[in-house]
């Protein structure tokens, strides 16, 4: 049986295809090939830089579907289906919109699919794969299962490897795919097999893609006592509550950890406790203890923020550039906002009648990538894509860059971290430009 699986790109440019020059390996995909037995001859395409041979023969196409993917996933499945070729479909946008994605497969599968994988396999080799498979939501990849890297091989992905410790989040933000999708659980993998995964990767640079890598911190500790012999540097997402534990701050520090994706969302309390991000909600004003204790640990932070709240002003907007200007950032997003299906965020806006593009940004022909898709409250929703591009633009000006990196402590912490400064900073500048506008889908 030869199995093909794609990872989607978002769109198109105006002069042609986009390419994701900060492509990362496609984990989840890695993940189900590991999962197949091995009778299943399996290739990887990647639509962020290869086109699709859509005329090999294949006997499943299974294709990994986000919300700003699921446009170009669509037309995807339509080629191969319209050539007999059966397409499964699923990850986030599936599960959290089943009805839609179920219109555009032969089957979809509906969260994790550790425990449905080898049911759908042996469904296709038989002829009937059954329109929806459950899978559970939150299993960890078992034990013993490695993504299949060699997949990787080739594809010119940058030279990070993705790992993952942990599945879901605690916490019930009113805004995030991750809470709609797990249901407010977290699960972890057993420490020992992490570790040989990551030693077996055999690259000294990790990216843990867990949603809140200190989300269960016992289990957090135990991981970086166990990472500490192999000398790797790591980064992760966490929450920023993580500072209030000294003795987890220390053992992170001494197993590699280089920094962190942090959401601080907004400077806003208001706006805050609204979304329910509980564990920002309880941090100091400005978050200026939190920020003091990252720069004491000398990890280098890549702050993430969201535009678009009810309280937002375009004098707080900008009070947000800087407060990450000032801090020196080693990295930041300004995200607009987006309303996510299945998410409770998404049912307010709607029964408040604020969702535009019929409420289909992700699949309608007029969206464009980094607008805004609601209509704020406190201004047009014009006035906030605007906005939220000046930001990235001015954030990313070679003069913010140049005068963001001196900080002894973290960017100049080491020549390593130099190193990452510079590779990173003006390859995020790229995309900014690329990006924004950019259309979903490729007609
Ligand atoms: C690492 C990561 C990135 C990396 C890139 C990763 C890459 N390989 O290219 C970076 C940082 C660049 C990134 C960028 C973005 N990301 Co991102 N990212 C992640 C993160 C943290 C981990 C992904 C991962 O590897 N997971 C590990 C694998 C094993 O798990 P999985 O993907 O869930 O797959 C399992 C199941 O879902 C299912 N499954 C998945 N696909 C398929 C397919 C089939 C056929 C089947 C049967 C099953 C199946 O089975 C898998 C194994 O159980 C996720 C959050 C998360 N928890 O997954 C967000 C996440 C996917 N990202 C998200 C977003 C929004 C983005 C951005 C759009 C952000 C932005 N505004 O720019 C961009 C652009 C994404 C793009 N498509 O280009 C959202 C998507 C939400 C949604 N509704 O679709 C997520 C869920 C984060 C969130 N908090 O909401 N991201």
């Amino acid at each position: 049986m030869h199995l093909t699986l794609i990872k989607p790109n978002i769109g198109r440019m105006p002069q042609g295809p986009y390419v994701d020059e900060g492509r990362m390996e496609p984990l989840q995909l890695g993940v189900l090939a590991g999962l197949c037995p091995p009778d299943v001859d399996v290739s990887l395409l990647d639509d962020r830089c290869e086109p699709i041979p859509f005329d090999q023969p294949t006997d499943l196409v299974a294709i990994t579907v986000e919300t700003y993917t699921a446009r170009r996933a669509y037309e995807i499945s339509r080629d191969y289906r319209r050539r007999g070729a059966p397409v499964v479909l699923g990850g986030f946008h599936p599960t959290l919109a089943p009805e839609e994605a179920a219109a555009h497969a032969d089957a979809i599968v509906l969260g994790d699919a550790e425990r449905v994988w080898g049911e759908v396999l042996n469904d296709a080799r038989a002829g009937r794969l059954r329109p929806v498979y459950h899978g559970t939501p939150g299993v960890p990849q078992p034990a013993g299962v490695r993504p299949r890297r060699d997949l990787f091989r080739g594809k010119g992905y940058l030279p990070v490897t993705l790992a993952q410790f942990g599945r879901g989040c605690i916490n019930e933000c009113a805004y995030c795919a991750i809470s709609a999708f797990f249901k407010r659980t977290h699960r972890c993998r057993p420490v020992s097999d992490v570790v040989r995964e990551v030693e077996e990767a055999g690259n000294r640079f990790v990216f843990f893609v867990d949603d809140n890598l200190v989300a269960d911190r016992a289990a957090a500790k135990a991981l970086f006592r166990a990472l500490t012999p192999l000398r790797i540097r790591w980064v992760s997402q966490a929450t920023i509550d993580m500072v209030n534990d000294t003795e987890l701050m220390e053992l992170m520090c001494a197993s590699g950890c280089l920094g962190y994706v942090i959401g601080f969302e907004t400077l806003n309390a208001a706006s805050l406790a609204a979304m329910g991000k509980d564990p920002n909600v309880q941090a100091s004003t400005s978050y200026e203890r939190e920020v003091a204790a990252l720069r004491r640990y000398g990890l280098q932070t890549w702050a993430a923020f969201m535009v678009g709240h009810d309280e937002d002003t375009p004098e707080s907007l900008y009070a947000l550039l800087d407060f990450a200007q000032r801090h020196k950032f080693t990295f930041a997003a300004f995200n607009l906002i987006m309303p996510y299906p299945g998410t409770p965020l998404y049912a307010r806006l709607k029964a408040e009648g604020r969702l535009l593009y019929e409420g289909r940004w992700w699949t309608h022909p007029d969206y464009r990538f980094n607008h805004a898709a609601f209509i704020p409250a406190r201004m047009s929703p014009d006035e906030l894509t605007a906005i939220a591009f000046d930001l990235r633009r001015r954030w990313s000006s070679p003069a913010s860059i140049f005068s963001r990196f001196f900080d002894l402590r973290t960017n100049m912490g080491s020549l390593y971290r130099m190193g990452i400064y510079w590779a990173y900073n003006p390859l995020f500048r790229r995309e900014v430009f690329k990006k924004q506008g950019m259309r979903f889908g490729t007609q």
